[in-house]
Protein backbone atom coordinates (compact mmCIF):
# COMPACT_ATOMS: atom_id res chain seq x y z
CA UNK A 1 0.00 0.00 0.00
CA UNK A 2 1.20 3.68 -0.83
CA UNK A 3 1.33 5.83 2.07
CA UNK A 4 -1.63 7.77 0.66
CA UNK A 5 -3.40 4.79 0.59
CA UNK A 6 -2.69 4.05 4.33
CA UNK A 7 -3.80 7.91 5.10
CA UNK A 8 -6.94 7.47 2.51
CA UNK A 9 -7.96 4.27 4.76
CA UNK A 10 -7.03 5.85 7.75
CA UNK A 11 -9.08 9.27 7.00
CA UNK A 12 -12.28 6.65 6.37
CA UNK A 13 -11.92 5.30 9.66
CA UNK A 14 -11.76 8.48 11.04
CA UNK A 15 -14.72 9.80 9.13
CA UNK A 16 -16.84 7.02 10.00
CA UNK A 17 -15.93 7.16 13.80
CA UNK A 18 -16.03 11.19 13.94
CA UNK A 19 -19.95 9.65 13.10
CA UNK A 20 -20.06 7.14 15.83
CA UNK A 21 -18.37 10.09 18.17
CA UNK A 22 -20.42 12.26 20.31
CA UNK A 23 -23.92 11.18 18.10
CA UNK A 24 -23.33 7.54 18.96
CA UNK A 25 -24.28 8.61 22.33
CA UNK A 26 -27.16 10.48 21.43
CA UNK A 27 -28.40 7.21 19.83
CA UNK A 28 -27.78 5.37 22.48
CA UNK A 29 -29.41 7.69 24.30
CA UNK A 30 -32.64 6.94 22.23
CA UNK A 31 -32.28 3.11 21.80
CA UNK A 32 -32.10 2.09 25.35
CA UNK A 33 -33.06 3.02 29.32
CA UNK A 34 -30.43 4.84 30.87
CA UNK A 35 -30.51 6.57 34.43
CA UNK A 36 -28.91 9.98 34.47
CA UNK A 37 -27.72 8.11 37.90
CA UNK A 38 -25.31 4.75 37.94
CA UNK A 39 -23.94 2.98 40.72
CA UNK A 40 -23.99 4.21 44.43
CA UNK A 41 -25.62 7.47 44.89
CA UNK A 42 -23.30 8.11 47.99
CA UNK A 43 -20.46 6.98 45.94
CA UNK A 44 -21.29 9.86 43.25
CA UNK A 45 -22.00 12.19 46.30
CA UNK A 46 -18.60 11.71 47.20
CA UNK A 47 -17.06 12.86 43.76
CA UNK A 48 -18.36 16.11 44.17
CA UNK A 49 -17.84 17.10 47.49
CA UNK A 50 -14.87 19.08 46.66
CA UNK A 51 -13.27 21.51 48.99
CA UNK A 52 -15.37 25.14 49.03
CA UNK A 53 -14.86 27.66 46.76
CA UNK A 54 -17.15 30.09 46.75
CA UNK A 55 -17.40 33.37 45.18
CA UNK A 56 -19.44 36.07 44.94
CA UNK A 57 -22.28 35.83 41.92
CA UNK A 58 -21.72 38.04 39.19
CA UNK A 59 -25.29 39.34 38.57
CA UNK A 60 -25.51 40.80 35.04
CA UNK A 61 -26.37 37.24 34.13
CA UNK A 62 -29.27 35.48 34.82
CA UNK A 63 -31.37 32.88 33.44
CA UNK A 64 -35.40 32.32 33.87
CA UNK A 65 -35.05 28.33 34.84
CA UNK A 66 -33.84 26.93 37.80
CA UNK A 67 -30.29 25.34 38.28
CA UNK A 68 -30.01 21.65 37.31
CA UNK A 69 -29.12 19.60 40.59
CA UNK A 70 -26.05 19.31 41.43
CA UNK A 71 -25.69 15.24 41.59
CA UNK A 72 -27.56 14.92 37.78
CA UNK A 73 -24.89 17.35 36.62
CA UNK A 74 -22.30 15.56 38.39
CA UNK A 75 -23.23 11.93 36.83
CA UNK A 76 -23.84 12.56 33.37
CA UNK A 77 -21.37 13.82 31.40
CA UNK A 78 -19.18 13.67 28.19
CA UNK A 79 -15.10 13.17 29.12
CA UNK A 80 -14.53 10.64 26.14
CA UNK A 81 -10.57 10.24 27.46
CA UNK A 82 -12.43 8.49 29.81
CA UNK A 83 -15.04 6.14 28.20
CA UNK A 84 -17.85 6.97 25.82
CA UNK A 85 -20.81 6.84 27.57
CA UNK A 86 -22.18 9.33 30.15
CA UNK A 87 -21.63 7.57 33.70
CA UNK A 88 -18.56 8.73 33.34
CA UNK A 89 -17.40 10.12 36.78
CA UNK A 90 -16.02 6.80 38.20
CA UNK A 91 -13.76 6.28 35.72
CA UNK A 92 -13.30 10.17 35.77
CA UNK A 93 -11.89 9.79 39.34
CA UNK A 94 -8.42 8.67 37.86
CA UNK A 95 -8.03 12.12 36.72
CA UNK A 96 -4.19 13.29 38.64
CA UNK A 97 -4.81 16.88 39.83
CA UNK A 98 -1.33 17.03 41.84
CA UNK A 99 0.39 19.53 40.59
CA UNK A 100 -1.38 21.47 37.79
CA UNK A 101 0.20 23.29 35.32
CA UNK A 102 -1.17 25.35 32.50
CA UNK A 103 0.90 26.49 30.12
CA UNK A 104 0.45 29.80 27.64
CA UNK A 105 2.70 29.95 24.82
CA UNK A 106 2.84 30.69 21.27
CA UNK A 107 2.17 34.69 20.02
CA UNK A 108 1.59 36.44 22.98
CA UNK A 109 4.02 39.03 24.64
CA UNK A 110 4.35 37.26 28.03
CA UNK A 111 4.24 33.74 27.84
CA UNK A 112 4.25 31.90 30.95
CA UNK A 113 3.30 28.52 33.18
CA UNK A 114 0.80 29.02 35.95
CA UNK A 115 0.61 26.75 38.83
CA UNK A 116 -3.54 26.19 39.04
CA UNK A 117 -3.33 27.27 42.72
CA UNK A 118 -1.66 30.79 41.55
CA UNK A 119 -3.97 31.29 38.71
CA UNK A 120 -6.99 30.75 41.82
CA UNK A 121 -5.28 33.72 43.58
CA UNK A 122 -4.60 35.84 40.50
CA UNK A 123 -7.51 36.43 39.07
CA UNK A 124 -10.66 37.37 40.92
CA UNK A 125 -13.14 34.55 41.00
CA UNK A 126 -16.86 35.26 40.58
CA UNK A 127 -19.73 32.67 40.26
CA UNK A 128 -21.30 33.01 36.69
CA UNK A 129 -24.89 31.08 36.39
CA UNK A 130 -25.38 30.24 32.64
CA UNK A 131 -27.60 27.88 30.53
CA UNK A 132 -25.36 24.98 29.00
CA UNK A 133 -26.27 23.36 25.49
CA UNK A 134 -24.47 20.20 24.26
CA UNK A 135 -24.93 19.25 20.78
CA UNK A 136 -26.87 16.03 21.31
CA UNK A 137 -29.66 18.32 22.60
CA UNK A 138 -29.36 17.62 26.28
CA UNK A 139 -29.33 21.18 28.42
CA UNK A 140 -28.96 22.43 31.93
CA UNK A 141 -28.11 25.41 33.91
CA UNK A 142 -24.78 25.41 36.52
CA UNK A 143 -22.94 28.16 39.07
CA UNK A 144 -19.88 28.33 37.61
CA UNK A 145 -16.96 29.65 39.93
CA UNK A 146 -13.99 30.98 37.67
CA UNK A 147 -12.50 33.84 35.84
CA UNK A 148 -13.45 35.85 32.44
CA UNK A 149 -10.75 34.35 29.62
CA UNK A 150 -10.59 38.00 28.83
CA UNK A 151 -8.46 38.80 32.43
CA UNK A 152 -6.16 36.11 31.11
CA UNK A 153 -5.78 37.81 28.17
CA UNK A 154 -5.14 41.10 29.49
CA UNK A 155 -2.01 40.03 31.27
CA UNK A 156 -0.51 37.62 28.86
CA UNK A 157 -1.27 40.34 25.71
CA UNK A 158 -1.39 38.45 22.77
CA UNK A 159 0.58 39.79 19.97
CA UNK A 160 -0.81 41.57 16.95
CA UNK A 161 -0.15 38.68 14.26
CA UNK A 162 -2.18 36.16 16.69
CA UNK A 163 -5.62 35.38 15.84
CA UNK A 164 -6.74 32.21 16.97
CA UNK A 165 -6.40 30.25 20.39
CA UNK A 166 -5.84 26.57 20.71
CA UNK A 167 -6.98 24.52 24.22
CA UNK A 168 -5.09 21.18 24.71
CA UNK A 169 -6.69 19.19 27.73
CA UNK A 170 -4.97 16.61 29.64
CA UNK A 171 -4.16 13.39 28.43
CA UNK A 172 -2.15 10.24 29.23
CA UNK A 173 -2.95 7.54 27.52
CA UNK A 174 -2.07 5.40 31.19
CA UNK A 175 -4.57 7.39 33.12
CA UNK A 176 -7.31 7.68 30.23
CA UNK A 177 -7.27 5.31 27.36
CA UNK A 178 -10.26 6.83 25.75
CA UNK A 179 -13.58 4.74 24.62
CA UNK A 180 -12.51 2.16 24.01
CA UNK A 181 -13.62 1.43 20.26
CA UNK A 182 -10.47 2.04 17.38
CA UNK A 183 -7.86 2.58 20.28
CA UNK A 184 -5.29 4.66 19.17
CA UNK A 185 -7.17 6.25 16.18
CA UNK A 186 -8.51 9.20 18.03
CA UNK A 187 -6.83 12.36 17.47
CA UNK A 188 -5.82 12.67 21.27
CA UNK A 189 -5.27 15.02 22.82
CA UNK A 190 -8.27 16.84 23.22
CA UNK A 191 -8.19 20.20 21.49
CA UNK A 192 -10.31 22.73 21.47
CA UNK A 193 -9.96 26.52 19.71
CA UNK A 194 -11.83 30.05 19.42
CA UNK A 195 -10.76 33.25 17.74
CA UNK A 196 -8.82 36.00 19.67
CA UNK A 197 -12.61 37.95 19.50
CA UNK A 198 -14.45 35.32 20.81
CA UNK A 199 -11.85 34.33 24.17
CA UNK A 200 -12.57 38.28 24.32
CA UNK A 201 -16.24 38.19 24.99
CA UNK A 202 -17.52 38.77 28.15
CA UNK A 203 -19.01 35.84 28.16
CA UNK A 204 -16.06 33.63 27.61
CA UNK A 205 -15.19 31.76 30.68
CA UNK A 206 -12.37 29.73 32.77
CA UNK A 207 -14.33 27.62 35.80
CA UNK A 208 -12.26 26.42 38.60
CA UNK A 209 -15.55 25.74 40.24
CA UNK A 210 -19.10 24.42 39.98
CA UNK A 211 -21.50 24.39 42.80
CA UNK A 212 -19.39 26.31 45.40
CA UNK A 213 -16.87 24.18 45.53
CA UNK A 214 -14.01 23.20 43.13
CA UNK A 215 -14.55 21.59 39.95
CA UNK A 216 -14.85 17.38 40.52
CA UNK A 217 -13.15 15.56 37.96
CA UNK A 218 -15.75 14.91 35.71
CA UNK A 219 -16.88 18.65 34.92
CA UNK A 220 -12.86 18.88 34.06
CA UNK A 221 -11.33 19.98 36.97
CA UNK A 222 -8.90 22.00 37.61
CA UNK A 223 -9.88 24.20 34.84
CA UNK A 224 -12.13 24.03 32.12
CA UNK A 225 -13.47 26.11 29.03
CA UNK A 226 -17.07 27.76 29.70
CA UNK A 227 -18.72 28.87 26.18
CA UNK A 228 -22.70 29.39 27.30
CA UNK A 229 -23.44 30.60 23.38
CA UNK A 230 -21.75 27.54 21.69
CA UNK A 231 -22.40 23.72 21.51
CA UNK A 232 -20.78 21.92 24.94
CA UNK A 233 -17.90 20.40 22.94
CA UNK A 234 -16.47 23.60 22.29
CA UNK A 235 -15.59 23.96 26.30
CA UNK A 236 -12.47 21.84 26.39
CA UNK A 237 -11.79 20.34 29.88
CA UNK A 238 -8.76 20.19 32.31
CA UNK A 239 -7.00 22.43 30.35
CA UNK A 240 -2.98 21.81 30.24
CA UNK A 241 -1.90 24.17 27.60
CA UNK A 242 -3.40 27.27 25.88
CA UNK A 243 -1.65 28.53 22.47
CA UNK A 244 -1.90 31.99 20.81
CA UNK A 245 -1.87 31.22 16.76
CA UNK A 246 -2.12 32.95 13.78
CA UNK A 247 -4.27 30.52 11.95
CA UNK A 248 -7.21 28.67 12.98
CA UNK A 249 -6.00 25.25 14.83
CA UNK A 250 -7.54 22.10 13.84
CA UNK A 251 -9.58 20.61 16.50
CA UNK A 252 -10.68 17.49 18.00
CA UNK A 253 -14.13 16.85 17.06
CA UNK A 254 -13.86 19.04 13.61
CA UNK A 255 -11.21 17.20 12.25
CA UNK A 256 -12.60 14.04 12.91
CA UNK A 257 -16.53 15.17 11.57
CA UNK A 258 -16.45 19.01 10.05
CA UNK A 259 -19.94 18.57 8.73
CA UNK A 260 -21.66 17.40 12.54
CA UNK A 261 -18.97 19.72 14.70
CA UNK A 262 -18.16 22.80 13.33
CA UNK A 263 -15.05 25.16 14.20
CA UNK A 264 -17.48 27.79 15.40
CA UNK A 265 -20.69 25.51 16.78
CA UNK A 266 -22.97 28.23 18.06
CA UNK A 267 -26.27 27.31 19.37
CA UNK A 268 -28.69 27.65 16.31
CA UNK A 269 -32.17 26.39 16.33
CA UNK A 270 -32.14 26.69 12.87
CA UNK A 271 -29.35 24.40 11.63
CA UNK A 272 -29.88 21.10 12.26
CA UNK A 273 -27.42 18.42 13.29
CA UNK A 274 -26.98 15.87 10.16
CA UNK A 275 -28.69 13.21 12.31
CA UNK A 276 -31.04 15.11 14.60
CA UNK A 277 -32.48 18.93 14.93
CA UNK A 278 -31.44 21.36 16.95
CA UNK A 279 -34.20 23.01 17.47
CA UNK A 280 -35.45 21.98 20.75
CA UNK A 281 -33.44 21.06 23.76
CA UNK A 282 -33.82 18.09 26.84
CA UNK A 283 -33.36 19.62 30.07
CA UNK A 284 -31.41 17.38 31.96
CA UNK A 285 -33.44 15.69 34.48
CA UNK A 286 -34.41 12.54 36.10
CA UNK A 287 -37.24 9.94 34.56
CA UNK A 288 -36.31 6.63 33.14
CA UNK A 289 -34.28 7.68 29.81
CA UNK A 290 -33.32 11.02 28.45
CA UNK A 291 -36.36 11.46 25.82
CA UNK A 292 -38.75 11.71 28.76
CA UNK A 293 -37.27 14.77 29.90
CA UNK A 294 -38.58 18.31 29.84
CA UNK A 295 -38.10 19.83 26.23
CA UNK A 296 -38.02 23.63 25.78
CA UNK A 297 -36.99 25.56 22.42
CA UNK A 298 -33.56 26.39 21.12
CA UNK A 299 -32.33 29.73 21.39
CA UNK A 300 -30.57 31.35 19.17
CA UNK A 301 -26.63 31.41 20.31
CA UNK A 302 -28.41 29.83 23.16
CA UNK A 303 -30.19 32.83 24.89
CA UNK A 304 -26.80 34.82 24.42
CA UNK A 305 -27.22 37.20 21.79
CA UNK A 306 -27.22 40.26 23.06
CA UNK A 307 -23.90 39.04 24.28
CA UNK A 308 -22.13 37.94 21.20
CA UNK A 309 -24.42 37.97 18.19
CA UNK A 310 -22.23 41.10 17.15
CA UNK A 311 -18.83 38.77 16.66
CA UNK A 312 -20.45 37.17 14.15
CA UNK A 313 -22.61 39.70 12.10
N1 LIG B 1 -11.30 17.08 27.36
C1 LIG B 1 -12.59 16.96 27.07
N2 LIG B 1 -13.38 18.04 27.19
C2 LIG B 1 -14.71 17.95 26.92
C3 LIG B 1 -15.28 16.74 26.45
C4 LIG B 1 -14.42 15.60 26.34
O1 LIG B 1 -14.83 14.50 25.96
N3 LIG B 1 -13.09 15.76 26.68
N4 LIG B 1 -16.61 16.67 26.13
C5 LIG B 1 -17.26 17.94 25.79
C6 LIG B 1 -18.71 17.83 25.66
S1 LIG B 1 -19.29 17.07 24.26
C7 LIG B 1 -19.56 18.39 26.57
S2 LIG B 1 -21.23 18.41 26.31
C8 LIG B 1 -19.05 18.95 27.84
C9 LIG B 1 -19.73 18.25 29.01
O2 LIG B 1 -19.41 18.90 30.21
P1 LIG B 1 -19.94 18.28 31.57
O3 LIG B 1 -19.62 16.82 31.54
O4 LIG B 1 -19.20 19.00 32.65
O5 LIG B 1 -21.40 18.52 31.62
O6 LIG B 1 -17.64 18.80 27.98
C10 LIG B 1 -16.91 19.03 26.79
N5 LIG B 1 -15.49 19.05 27.08
MO1 LIG C 1 -21.52 17.73 24.09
Amino acid sequence: MTSETVFYQRRRLLKGLGGMGIGMAAFSTASCVRQSKTGDPSELAATFKTSRLEAERNTRYTVNRSATPQDLAAGYNNFYEFGGNKQIWKAAQKLPLNDWQVEVTGQVNNPRTYNVDDLKQRFPLEERIYRFRCVEAWAMVVPWVGFPMRALLKEVEPKATAKFVRFTSFYDPAVCPGPGFLPGSLPWPYTEGLSIAEMANELAFFAVGIYGRELPKQHGAPLRMVLPWKYGFKGAKSIVKIEFLDQQPATFWNSLSPNEYGFTANVDPKVPHPRWSQSQERLLGTGSNSYAWEKQPTLPYNGYEEYVGKLYS
